[in-house]
């Protein structure tokens, strides 16, 4: 176990992320719940986590699946209650594993009392902790749009106003000019901090400063003012792990958010490397193969930048990503290969890794028929292609490459009804490859796909060189190999993966010879690397 009363602890965790509705339900709903985890805590404890990120499970309607929270000091009933939460921080512990909240600071659900105040009088305090804009009916006040599609307004007839929306319209955006807001959220903060949780991930942090007067959203001049403020008033009073999710930022910016003096925050999600294979300002549903080369790049200029001088966050996966088996692996013949290969990059790297529910069994993207999606952002999208007379099957091929629903599928425990996931109907359907792919088959097998993740977990905590060892990325320009090594006081590692169906020779250097092969994901080398073949090499 980790000692959490150590500054910086949080540079040698795993962070496990649950998406609490597809995980494990335990009353016939269908929608998983707080019990199911707490089910799941030992299954979770012998992978090797020291923490679970927890999707929003506030209260919430539910419009965006807990991304639009109505009471922040509550649990939404679909997931039990707060007494149920007390038991998971309290079992969590017991374990070793500490529970990080997703806080959604930057909008608020329509439902929550601050915006119902709000909505129903401009002299209300709660007013202003919103963004308004007197306006006319027919024209707003300019042509933003939001992320979810459409105008980034909405009207309020009897206020003869709009209010101002980055997501759904069910997500009024939050002021965070306005002091007295500010407090609010920091004694909100402190509430859970009080409830035992070990951390906070921060969703959309960076367009909490926006300022629709001139189309800024992310990135907004105030920024780093208000987190410093945020961080002095909250977190730094605790031992905290926290991480913003930072669509707009930099290394340069990086350098800030995760600055060593904890004046901010411990780390950023930054999503360069998502980004990579979808055109430059095109929209993420454009399809474009991965520039690998620019994508190892971009990951060793992240690796080298933020060294010595911030803190990287690592991730392939989460609850708005495509599953990154299907995406940038191999997810029919070499499934099992290309998801270890997968893990073997990101856990070879300096930072802290994180793991989406499901991508320690190399679970895969899922099709639907389109009346089975659920996902507020699939259905906008595909409402959109049909009004502008797309070609439907074009429109399914961007959906079932890109589609958050491909995340979102319920986690396959067995290989029987509904996965073990549901005795009623689940939310979502379940991909029917859980028939093969499941946790109890992945459990009783051990050349899984989890108990190469359970190695991983157990190499970074047994040597030092993961957490702080330097990086250099060999063989830059080739095409298909990632090969970078770490070195630490000495004792060097070396990650070598085959990203691709084919064969491929290549030897490490001489020096390499006599190393220690800590973790592969074939028996043994032979000369050339087989196809997805990954392996990490020590030198002491
Ligand atoms: O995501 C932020 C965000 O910008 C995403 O909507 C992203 O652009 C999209 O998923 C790309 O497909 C966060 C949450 O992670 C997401 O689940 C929420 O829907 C969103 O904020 C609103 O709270």
């Amino acid at each position: 176990m980790l000692d959490k009363t150590k500054k910086d602890w949080w540079k040698s965790a795993v962070v496990y992320q649950i998406y609490p509705r597809s995980f494990q339900d335990t009353t016939g709903s269908g929608v998983g719940d707080l019990n199911g985890i707490i089910r799941r805590l030992d299954y979770l404890a012998e992978l090797g986590i020291d923490l679970i990120w927890l999707s929003p499970v506030f209260a919430s309607p539910q419009v965006d699946n807990g991304y639009d929270i109505s009471d922040y000091r509550d649990i939404d009933p679909l997931f039990g209650t707060l007494e149920d939460m007390r038991t998971l921080i309290r079992e969590g512990k017991k374990r070793g594993i500490g529970i990080m909240m997703d806080l959604v600071l930057n909008h608020s659900s329509d439902q929550h009392p601050w915006f119902l105040k709000a909505k129903a009088d401009k002299e209300s305090p709660y007013h202003d902790y919103y963004v308004w804009r007197d306006g006319t009916p027919d024209r707003y006040p300019n042509g933003m749009q939001s992320v979810f599609g459409g105008p980034a307004w909405e009207w309020v007839p009897e206020l003869g106003q709009y209010y101002f929306h980055q997501f759904a319209p069910q997500q009024p955006d939050l002021n965070w000019e306005n002091p007295a807001l500010r407090r609010e959220i920091y004694d909100m903060i402190l509430w859970w901090m009080e409830q035992g949780v070990e951390g906070f991930r921060l969703d959309v942090i960076d367009q909490i400063a926006k300022e629709p007067d001139r189309e800024i959203t992310g990135n907004g001049p105030r920024l780093h003012e208000f987190l410093r403020e945020l961080s002095r008033e909250t977190f730094q009073k605790g031992c905290l792990v926290t991480v913003g999710e930072a669509w707009g930022a930099n290394l340069e910016r990086a350098k800030l958010y995760s600055a060593p003096d904890g004046s901010e925050l411990s780390m950023v999600f930054q999503f360069e490397q998502m980004m990579l294979d979808q055109k430059p300002g095109g929209e993420k549903w454009d399809l474009c193969p991965l520039p690998f080369v620019k994508f190892k790049e971009s990951f060793a200029r992240w690796q080298e930048g933020l060294h010595g001088c911030g803190w990287n966050s690592l991730f392939l996966n989460n609850h708005d990503l495509p599953r990154v088996v299907s995406r940038w692996g191999n997810d029919g013949e070499y499934r099992v290969q290309s998801a270890k290969l997968l893990g073997t990059m990101l856990h070879g790297m300096q930072g802290t890794p994180y793991i989406y529910q499901g991508e320690e069994l190399g679970m895969t993207n899922v099709r639907l028929p389109i009346d089975q999606y659920r996902d507020v952002e699939i259905l906008n999208f595909y409402k959109r292609c049909q009004e502008e007379g797309r070609p439907e099957e074009e429109t399914m091929r961007s959906i079932y490459a890109k589609g958050r629903d491909n995340a979102r599928t319920p986690m396959q425990w067995t290989a029987g009804e509904n996965a073990g996931f549901t005795e009623g109907t689940p939310w979502i359907p379940v991909n029917p490859n859980h028939t093969t792919i499941n946790a109890e088959a992945a459990l009783a097998d051990p050349d899984s796909v989890f108990h190469y993740y359970q190695k991983l977990l157990k190499l970074r905590k047994e040597l030092p060189v993961f957490a702080h060892g330097d990086f250099t990325l060999l063989e830059p320009d080739h095409p298909k190999l990632f090969v970078y090594r770490r070195a630490y006081e000495g004792k060097q590692l070396l990650v070598v993966c085959n990203f691709s169906d084919e064969e491929t020779v290549w030897e490490p250097k001489a020096e390499w010879k006599n190393a220690r092969t800590l973790i592969a994901n074939y028996p043994s080398h032979a000369g050339a690397l087989r196809p997805w073949e990954a392996m990490m090499l020590y030198l002491e």
